[in-house]
């Protein structure tokens, strides 16, 4: 018989139902289970969403459900917990989040789900890192969605800014999703040439400046979007989407997720967005990017970021 991919989702928020949403449209499991504190809500959803079956591209089961519907599930996706308001940083939720983990984690482990968690709810690296520990999976079965978003971010951007189909253009952010992320600029390539070529192609039109400015639209995009409408979801959900599909369909797509990375550069045992390539088995390698000097600075300063909050919530 041939194998029914099911994905559990707790957290119907923002978020969930956005992820919900897309999951379904893009015809990416053969089963989702909702789960929530909010039964109404997350009832409302699956209610709304089976009404639209008949316009998705093949037909799935989605219900509302409990923990013990993880035990059959190929991977569990934690977007429950508390979000960012106007003038918080992803780091202020931590001490929150991490209780909210902790009995989430330990109600999926009990139903005995042995798959791969991703885990979306801020500040992602550090509750992935949370979501390993509570869970005694291995590392490569716990995967964060790290800097994917920014990731897709900063393409778009790219692609409006030089006018070229952001499918032409690679580039990454990496470190913490947060203040203190980074572009990796040494390894940025736009229409297969380094950014820093195709700039000089038309010194008329571009500038280097430009991309201190780029970069710095795509580190602020939460805070300006959250102002505006009061939290981000769908950019994140088609980013959780893909993460989904790379897993359910062996891709072995290079993604910028949070992976644990134990000696890469100097950095100890902590989750982190890095660019990995990801397949049915979880993260199948991290790759280690040669970064130029200053790149490796902004890199390691980051991981402090991390290292302290955990810290702090360790001690
Ligand atoms: P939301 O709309 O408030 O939804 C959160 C949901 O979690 C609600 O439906 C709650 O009922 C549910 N919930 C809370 N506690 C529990 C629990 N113990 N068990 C089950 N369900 C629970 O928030 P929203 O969807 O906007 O954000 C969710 C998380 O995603 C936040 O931490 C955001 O900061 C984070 N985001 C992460 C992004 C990323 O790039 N990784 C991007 C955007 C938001």
């Amino acid at each position: 018989m041939e194998h029914v991919n099911r994905v559990a989702l707790i957290g119907t928020g923002a978020v969930g139902s956005s992820y919900a949403f897309a999951l379904l449209n893009q015809g990416v499991a053969d089963e989702l289970v909702m789960i929530d504190l909010n039964k109404e809500k997350s009832e409302g959803d699956v209610m709304d969403l089976n009404h639209g079956l008949a316009f998705a591209p093949f037909n799935k089961k989605i219900w509302f459900g409990d923990y013990s519907d993880c035990k059959q599930a190929d991977i569990v996706v934690i977007t429950a917990g508390a979000n960012q308001k106007p003038g918080e940083t992803r780091i202020d939720l931590l001490e929150k989040n991490t209780d909210i983990f902790k009995s989430i984690v330990g109600s999926v482990m009990k139903s005995g789900f042995d798959g791969i968690f991703i885990v979306a709810t801020n500040p992602v690296d550090l509750l992935t890192y949370m979501t390993w520990k509570f869970s005694g999976l291995p590392v490569h079965r716990v995967i964060g969605s790290g800097t994917i978003l920014d990731t897709a971010r900063l393409k778009y951007m790219l692609s409006e800014y030089f006018s070229i189909d952001s499918k032409n253009v690679h580039a990454y952010i990496v470190g913490e999703h947060g203040d203190s992320e980074l572009p990796v600029w040494s390894h940025a390539t736009v229409a297969g040439k380094s950014i820093y070529e195709r700039m000089e192609d038309h010194p008329d039109r571009y500038n280097e400046g430009d991309l201190e400015d780029i970069f710095q639209q795509v580190r602020d995009a939460a805070y300006a979007i959250i102002d505006r409408k009061g939290a981000t979801h769908y950019g994140i959900a088609m980013g959780l989407v893909r993460l989904t599909k790379a897993i359910l369909h062996n891709e072995n797509s290079v993604l910028t997720v949070s992976s644990y990375v134990d000696g890469y550069y100097d950095v100890e045992g902590l989750y982190i967005g890095v660019p990995a390539i990801v397949n049915r088995k979880g993260i199948a390698e991290v790759i280690e990017l040669n970064l130029d000097r200053k790149e490796k600075k902004q890199f390691l300063e980051s991981a402090d970021v991390l290292k302290r909050a955990l810290a702090s919530i360790q001690s």
